[in-house]
Parts: structure tokens; sequence; C-alpha cells
């Protein structure tokens, strides 16, 4: 649907407007909050709750295009985190984020706006792919973030996923930013030769931090003291979680990433990775959900 016809087809509903490099872009806003939607990617670019500032990072060195990831925001890997186990080749962090979505509906009240999104199909990756699924997305755009992320089997063969909201939180300075509610997980350390470890207490990010925690339980927390900010994450059918800030050497390698980025993002990710992957039966659904709540 060209953004005219979006145009059209939702007026008095949100606002359509071509976005970076021509890409669809929804904007809601109501008595409570505001937020971006990127079509390509469902990509949630920005989400301000009143009187608590942007929430989500940006980079402003992202590519808009087609086919490629947006850096920043609210990155949809589905229906792989990380790698591809099958394939070298394939996308990092799945397709749904380089895919362009359909916009489903839009519905408002006074302090909600509900976004249904909705990916029924890979077209040009179903090498990779090649499943019968349907994918909504709902985002609830209020007080509160709301994320549900639901993935249904449409085919007759059980569907194995991994899959995360892989999102990048803004913090106003890095060295002030405790993440609580790991204590006494595991989790996988990716960076260098990699190894296993148990979180004791909150985690700091003083280096490249890439962390992905299994047993999760309870409310993460991102502790800003420089805002001073709090954000709490609530994940539903989710017991992992990943922690990542690339910090300075691997800011620098990435072309869409700002040298000095690392210092006011870290990604807190809500997710089914790893050992948390899901195995969906034919006909059945999974539904990823996330709360996010500014204090
Ligand atoms: O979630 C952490 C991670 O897997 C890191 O290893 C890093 O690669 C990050 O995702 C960014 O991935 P991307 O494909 O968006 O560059």
């Amino acid at each position: 649907m060209t953004i005219d016809e979006l145009k059209s087809k939702f007026a008095g509903k949100c606002i359509v407007k071509e976005g970076p490099g021509g890409l669809p872009v929804i904007g809601v806003c109501n008595a409570a909050a505001s937020a971006e939607i990127c079509l390509m990617g469902a990509h949630l670019m920005s989400y301000v709750p009143n009187g608590r500032g942007e929430v989500l990072w940006m980079s402003s060195q992202s590519s808009f295009e087609v086919g490629k990831a947006i850096r920043g925001g609210i990155p949809v890997c589905w229906p792989w985190f990380s790698k591809n186990p099958m394939f070298e080749d394939a996308p990092m962090h799945g397709l749904a984020r380089i895919m362009m979505w359909e916009l489903v509906d839009v519905f408002s009240t006074e302090k909600q706006t509900i976004v249904k999104l909705a990916l029924n199909a890979v077209p040009g990756y179903e090498q990779f792919w090649n499943y019968r699924f349907s994918l909504e997305y709902t985002i609830t755009v209020g007080a509160t973030l709301t994320l549900s992320l639901k993935t249904t089997n449409k085919d007759d063969r059980p569907m194995h996923i991994t899959q995360a909201l892989h999102t990048y939180f803004n913090v106003g300075d890095i060295t002030k930013v405790q993440v609580e509610g790991l204590d006494g997980c595991s989790y996988l350390n990716k960076v260098g030769d990699g190894g296993t470890g148990v979180r004791q207490g909150n985690r700091i990010i003083d280096c490249e931090v890439d962390e992905v925690y299994q047993g999760v339980k309870r409310t993460l927390v991102v502790r800003d003291g420089s805002i001073p900010r709090t954000i709490l994450v609530n994940n539903f059918n989710s017991n992992s979680a990943v922690v990542w800030n690339p910090w300075i050497a691997k800011s620098q390698r990435m072309a869409d990433f700002p040298d000095d980025g690392y210092k006011t993002m870290v990604c807190v990710e809500s997710g089914n990775v790893i050992d948390d992957a899901r195995d969906i039966q034919p006909g059945e659904s999974h539904e990823l959900l996330a709360v996010i709540t500014v204090k």
C-alpha cells in the first residue's frame, strides 16, 4: 500500500508520513504518550510518555531502506535471534525487521492507542523460512508501552522459533546505569571467547556487554541515575533476556552507529532465545509480551 493509500485508509486514526529513506512511518499521539512506527520492520522508533522524555535510542547514522535493519528503537528479531543456525548467509536477527509489514488497524481512546500490524509472508527469503505463518504485532501506546508479538503456526509441521524485542533504551549516561532483576540468572557471555556465568547483583555497564540470560523471572529494571529515570520491563511467556552495549571499539566498527553512541544507550531485550526457544505446533500460537513502564 502506498503512503497516499495509507493516508486515506487511516485518515483520522493516525498520522501517515514519508519517513527517512521514503519509508512509511505511522505517528500516534494521545493524552498519555506519543510514538512513531516505521512499517519496514514494524519498527517502533520513538516512544514518549508524557513528561518522561524519549524512551528509545535511535542511531543518527541508521540506514532506512527495505531489507536493511534500522539501528535503534525496537527491532523485531523473528523467527530467529542472532545468527541463523542452518544458513550462514541468512540475515542476522531474522526476517521480520527487514520486511514491509501491513498496518491492519489503529484504535484510540483518550489515553491509549492500539496499533495492529501483521506479517504473513517473507517474500524473497523463503529459502530461509518456508513455513506458513501469521505474525501479529500489537503495540499499545499509553502511559505504559505494551508489545505483543504473536506467532501462529499455519503449517502442518511444528515450528521452532527464537525471537526478541531488541529494545534500545535511551539513557543519560551509561556509566550511571544499572540493570536490575538478573541476580542469580545464568548467562552466556558473547564477548570475546564467550563463557558462561551467573549474575551476582545488578549489571553495571563499564565495557562491551553482550549477555544472554536464562531463567529470567522477574521484572527487569533499567535504573538511570543520570536523568534520573527508572524503566521497568515486564516480560511474559519469556524466560530469557539479553543485555547489550557495544562500548567503544565496537561502536567505532559499526557504520550505522555513532562512535560515542554507547554512552547513551543500553539494549535490554525481551525474548525467547537459545534455551528459551519455542516450538509451536500446527494451528497453535505463541505470544511474546513485553510491558514497558517509565517512572
Ligand atoms: O542482542 C545483542 C546482539 O545480538 C549483539 O551481538 C549485536 O550483534 C546486536 O545484537 C546488534 O545486532 P545487529 O544485527 O542489529 O547489528
